[in-house]
């Protein structure tokens, strides 16, 4: 963690830190946020008497629970699973689930904490939540993916509900998942209802769902460039991930006339000197989505470079796209970035820049989009699906993606709004904290102590 100058920060984490043993990255998150929040509520008397971002720090409730199922050699197996229900001061909680090895308490409340605030971001009502297990879905058949999808949803449904809590997928977690874990809800309550979102189009879905989150990154960016008068078109882009953010947010740039340079996996990056074809795409979608496939199998599948174990973000680019995961990018990942000159930074994956990494980027003159500003078109599509449900309609492809795009709009201006800097920069991260909080703050204000 990066050292702490302000007096009233370092009392603060010291609490934090004591209260919540272990868990680093809930440690990392929180930071991130008090450092903006702690000067901007220095003198406002009525936040620090009612102990507000104290409140917003201590979630409402986080649910543990034993997920028992049986997998196809007739193995009884366990794992754990976790809703972290943080705040719903404005809205019911809502954020996904996520089925990896790595998962802890730690990172749920952290994603949880993070989604606070960009969901308030959105303008839309919805609180923040969290969920997930440490369950591996690799290597698992589909039989195996839907018993243990069965089992999860079995206790989570007894917290969950269209007006309380509303998931959804993550990593791990895709459209198939909510398909069983929607299934299994549904058979137990007898009840078709907006509990889960990205659901298929057939069942509740919105359109646009899958893309919403990659489609926003790519909008930010955009927004982004505009404040200097540029455009997405011909710049080199690196992208990192494989999955549901980095496919979309591919396909966006390439449509927009970007050049895509990379795209990876926990294994490796793929480098595609003049940029990936619409081809060269699909393949890597049907590889990943169809077969389960890795990165590495790119080099056979069309001629790509593969670098095992590596980043992209040695990869000489304009713009830089993180899509995996919290924390791939650290020090030596910024200081190339900054050394290649790359222009500004969209951050698809949930704080996927590590604090020193932040500080380096912070020094130079990269514009730099925070995950919950960045990211926010997941959620809130996710938000319009719930909506649409409501209102028992469903709205188009062109409909979503205009309010996408509003959307997306909305919070640039917000981080610009809040975040402009004495020098005519704009500082995303604080815009985006401070933004966020402000909505969150005023409705804990107005309900009083509880
Ligand atoms: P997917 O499961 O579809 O894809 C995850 C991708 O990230 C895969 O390429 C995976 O590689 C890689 N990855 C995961 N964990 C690691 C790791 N520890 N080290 C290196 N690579 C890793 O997930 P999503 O695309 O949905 O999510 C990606 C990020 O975006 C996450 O941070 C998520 O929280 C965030 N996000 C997602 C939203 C959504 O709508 N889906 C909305 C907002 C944020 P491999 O196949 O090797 O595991
Ligand atoms: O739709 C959602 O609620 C959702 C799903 C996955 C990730 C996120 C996020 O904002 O991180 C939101």
């Amino acid at each position: 963690m990066s050292d702490i100058k302000d007096k009233d920060l370092a009392a603060f984490m010291k609490g934090v830190i004591r209260r919540n043993p272990g868990e680093p990255e809930f440690h990392q998150a929180v930071q991130e946020v008090a450092m903006d929040i702690i000067p901007y509520i220095r003198d406002n008397e009525r936040i620090k008497k009612m102990r507000i971002l104290e409140r917003m720090t201590e979630p409402d409730r986080i649910i543990s629970f034993r997920v028992v199922w049986e997998d196809d050699e007739g193995n009884i197996r366990v794992n754990r699973g976790y809703r972290v229900q943080q705040n719903n001061a404005i809205g019911p909680y809502k954020g996904g689930i996520r089925f990896h090895p790595t998962v802890t308490q730690s990172i749920l409340k952290f994603l949880a904490f993070e989604q606070v605030f960009k969901n308030s971001l959105t303008g839309l009502p919805l609180g923040g939540g969290k969920g997930g297990a440490d369950f591996n879905p690799k290597g698992k058949s589909d039989r195996e993916i839907m018993r243990f999808c069965q089992a999860f949803m079995t206790e989570l449904s007894k917290y969950i509900g269209p007006d309380t809590d509303v998931p959804a997928g993550d990593i791990g977690v895709g459209g198939r998942e909510v398909g069983y874990l929607f299934g299994q809800y549904k058979r137990l309550k007898d009840r078709f209802e907006g509990v889960l979102t990205g659901k298929g189009v057939e069942f509740g879905g919105s359109a646009i769902r899958p893309e919403a989150t990659g489609y926003g990154v790519v909008y930010m960016m955009e927004c982004m460039l505009e404040t200097k008068g540029d455009t997405l078109k011909g710049k080199t882009c690196a992208v990192s991930g494989s999955g549901n953010v980095a496919q979309f947010c591919t396909e966006k740039l390439i449509e927009l006339g970007a050049k895509v340079i990379s795209m990876s996996d926990s294994g490796g990056t793929i480098y595609v000197k003049d940029g990936m074809s619409r081809e060269n795409l699909e393949w890597v979608m049907d590889l990943k989505n169809n077969r389960s496939g890795r990165m590495s199998e790119c080099v056979a599948g069309f001629g790509a470079k593969y670098y095992e174990g590596d980043r992209p973000w040695a990869l000489p680019c304009e713009l830089a796209f993180p899509c995996a995961t919290q924390n791939e990018i650290e020090t030596a990942d910024a200081h190339a970035l900054v050394k290649n000159e790359c222009i500004a930074i969209s951050e698809g994956a949930n704080m996927p820049s590590s604090p020193e990494a932040i500080d380096i980027i912070r020094t130079s003159s990269m514009m730099h989009a925070p995950s919950k500003a960045a990211n926010a078109g997941g959620v809130a599509v996710s938000g319009l699906e719930m909506s649409q449900n409501s209102l028992r309609m469903s709205w188009s492809r062109d409909e979503v993606d205009a309010h996408l795009k509003k959307i997306i709009a909305n919070i640039h201006t917000k981080c610009v709004d809040k975040g402009m800097r004495d020098d005519g920069n704009v500082d995303y991260f604080k815009g985006a904290n401070i933004a966020g909080f402000d909505k969150v703050a005023n409705a804990m204000l107005a309900y009083g102590a509880l």
